[in-house]
């Protein structure tokens, strides 16, 4: 391909790409019997997926602008760049979590990868009541394996600076996080939303609520300032994609370091909106109850993964700058070493909680939402499954500190799904 930058379409695919060994190898020889389809539902990007007799590939392009709202909201190229990089580190650290990257071409922001089939994303199965097996084993493990591996627990010092710098140039999508997340759902930013005029009371109330804003930004600071890990920067369910067997994880354009509650926190407020939003899908009452049990069961094994994986590879990887083997175990003390591991636990736990109930609020205040609450066709019935998540997304961010385990969140949450705060 030339060098300057040209959109795609699936009628300029097989001429831009024709050319590319890995694409003859993966989609066909003869480009010209080639098909595409425009498959992106995520709010940024180009998403093709190509097919043909060898079989297919996808093709992802950044688009100079936010997909969502048009090219009134510019956006750089580059992030395509910080994409690969975090996919080339995630297969490093998790292997077989992340879709294999085939090309990468910085100069037209797009990266050809492997084809998951028959796998689905995650937050349609969500909506629509289907389990998959091994789903928290599998993210609770790749949290802990991306978000140790990425670490100063892990990296050596002049790997970690390096590392550090590369991703520090990632600031646009940094300062969407900054905004859409931590800020914008606590204040009347213009492009947020919400149910109206149902939840104008509670959105009221939160914006009043000094404590909760205070503890948002102290979050956002850890998330500005606390550069702990590789992050992937937007784990939320729209980017795990499952079969009944198998997970990988897609998307890491946001990628970049920041603290290690981060990624799990995003993911698991996920899933507790999820499970708020069962009641606005069921058929007849009460239909949805053990699936909005088993939704809750994830967020429990998924802790346990990851806090089980974590441990092992502080006990077996631990050969960073952190924590050095030298004060602990060589001298005999793996007590102590085993009492930072726990002091470490604790803070990564009271942290994801924070992020999780912040995650929560910006999903239901702010401009990007989530389908499960969003296509829930009844106003009334919409709201009353928003309230409860705006509730205890507050409860998560203000009394982190009182819940020790998923299981006593998992509790919290079902008291909260008996009430009608509107
Ligand atoms: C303008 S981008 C809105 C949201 O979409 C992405 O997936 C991120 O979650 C971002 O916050
Ligand atoms: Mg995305």
């Amino acid at each position: 391909m030339g060098s300057s930058y040209e959109p795609l379409n699936v009628d300029t695919i097989g001429e831009k790409l024709g050319q590319l060994e890995i694409m003859k190898e993966k989609v066909g020889p003869d480009s010209s019997i080639w098909s595409a389809q425009e498959v992106g539902d995520g709010n940024l990007n180009l998403v093709f997926i190509v097919s043909g007799p060898s079989g297919q590939a996808i093709v992802k392009q950044a688009l100079p602008y936010v997909r969502l709202v048009g090219d009134s909201w510019p956006l750089p190229l580059k992030r395509a760049f910080f994409e690969y990089h975090a996919l080339i580190r995630q297969a490093k650290y998790a292997p077989g979590a992340v879709p294999r990257v085939y090309h990468f071409d910085e100069s037209q922001a797009l990266i050809v990868m492997q084809f998951m089939s028959p796998h689905v994303i995650l937050r349609n199965s969500l909506k629509d009541g289907v389990k998959h097996e091994n789903l928290a084993e599998f993210t609770g493990k790749f949290c802990a394996r991306t978000l140790f591996r990425g670490s100063d627990l892990s990296m050596n010092t002049k790997e970690r600076k390096k590392d550090l710098a590369l991703f520090a140039d990632n600031a646009e999508l940094c300062d969407i996080t900054e905004n859409l997340v931590f800020t914008d759902p606590y204040c009347d930013a213009k492009m947020n939303r919400h149910t109206s005029p149902h939840l104008n009371g509670i959105v009221a109330d939160l914006r009043a609520d000094m404590d909760l804003k205070v503890t948002a930004q102290h979050f956002k600071a850890k998330f500005c300032n606390n550069a702990e890990t590789l992050l992937h920067g937007d784990l939320h369910t729209g980017s795990i994609m499952v079969t009944d067997r198998e997970t990988v994880v897609i998307d890491p354009e946001f990628a970049t370091y920041g603290p290690i509650g981060f990624d799990i926190g995003m993911m698991l407020g996920n899933f507790y909106m999820a499970y708020f939003a069962q009641d606005g899908h069921e058929t007849s009452k009460g239909a949805r109850d053990g699936y909005a049990q088993w939704i809750l069961d994830v967020t429990c094994d998924i802790w346990q993964h990851f806090e089980q994986e974590f441990c092992h590879l502080w006990r077996t990887e631990r050969t960073g700058i952190l924590y050095d083997r030298r004060l602990f175990e060589d001298q005999n003390q793996t007590i102590a070493a085993e009492r930072a591991l726990a002091d470490r636990l604790k803070d990564i736990w009271s942290d994801l909680l924070g992020f999780a109930g912040i995650e929560m609020h910006r999903r239901i205040l702010g401009l990007a939402h989530i389908m499960e609450l969003d296509s829930i066709e009844n106003d009334d019935l919409r709201a009353v499954c928003e309230a409860r998540a705006l509730q205890f997304g507050r409860q998560l961010v203000l009394s982190r500190n009182a819940y020790n385990s998923p299981y006593q969140i998992a509790e919290l949450a079902r008291a909260v799904r008996k009430e009608n705060y509107l």
